[in-house]
């Protein structure tokens, strides 16, 4: 892999995808990185590669590689950021809710991914449709009874880059999803005026397809 003067080695492909919501904390707090963008052609080399000198432990991406450390699984990536950051919430009651939210937003994820992937999905986009917006009202409920700006507290955690990703996603399916809900409409707004979020969204660092397929 390039040797830089980035602290931080994102290896991925040229997509959103499971990276996305790396970048977006990476860019939000302006730590320097280099994104190491796997082409199509190269990639069943380095997949078979990558177990062996444990550069890509189990043959995916993305990795994280910082000095000797190479980290695999995006979830892990996006915490080793945050707590060496302090984007991972401020005692264990925040942190733990942080992961709550990841792991919730990784489930309204994985529901996308089901959908998006499936040889029917034209069919099935009412289905996912509904059921996005239901896990969105469960999101909602839960987020407005806490009354805070961020779906920890005042500050953003790894959790809440992940959630407008989520979002942004969705709602290339279907613009309206989350327009039944103010605490993710003011959520949105919050995190998209962001500077460096702002910024960044408007950048050619930005890629626009979330995963490799045009209906995406
Ligand atoms: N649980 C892993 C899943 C990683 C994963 O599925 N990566 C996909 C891209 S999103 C990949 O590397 N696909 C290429 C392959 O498996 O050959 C994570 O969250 O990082």
């Amino acid at each position: 892999m390039p040797i830089t003067s980035a602290e931080y080695i994102l290896t991925y492909f040229p997509i959103r995808g499971r990276a996305e919501h790396i970048r977006l904390l990476l860019e939000d707090c302006k730590i320097p990185y280099q994104q190491n963008l796997i082409a199509n052609e190269d990639w069943k080399q380095l997949k078979a590669q990558g177990p062996e000198t444990g550069e890509i432990p189990f043959a995916q991406l993305p990795v994280l590689q910082h000095d000797k450390l190479y980290l695999a699984q995006s979830g892990a990536i996006a915490r080793y950021i945050a707590r060496r950051h302090k984007k991972y919430g401020q005692n264990e009651m925040e942190m733990s809710l942080a992961d709550m939210m990841y792991d919730t937003v990784s489930d309204i994820r994985q529901v996308y991914r089901d959908f998006i992937f499936d040889e029917n999905w034209q069919a099935k986009r009412e289905k996912f449709v509904e059921n996005a917006s239901n896990r969105f009202a469960l999101l909602e409920k839960y987020v407005n009874r806490r009354n805070t700006p961020y779906l920890v507290g005042e500050d953003t955690t790894f959790a809440d880059y992940h959630l407008l990703e989520v979002i942004h996603i969705i709602q290339r399916v279907q613009s309206d999803i989350i327009k039944p809900y103010s605490w993710l409409g003011s959520f949105c707004q919050n995190m998209e005026s962001r500077p460096n979020i702002a910024e960044y969204l408007k950048s050619s660092r930005r890629f626009e397809k979330p995963v490799p397929l045009p209906h995406a």
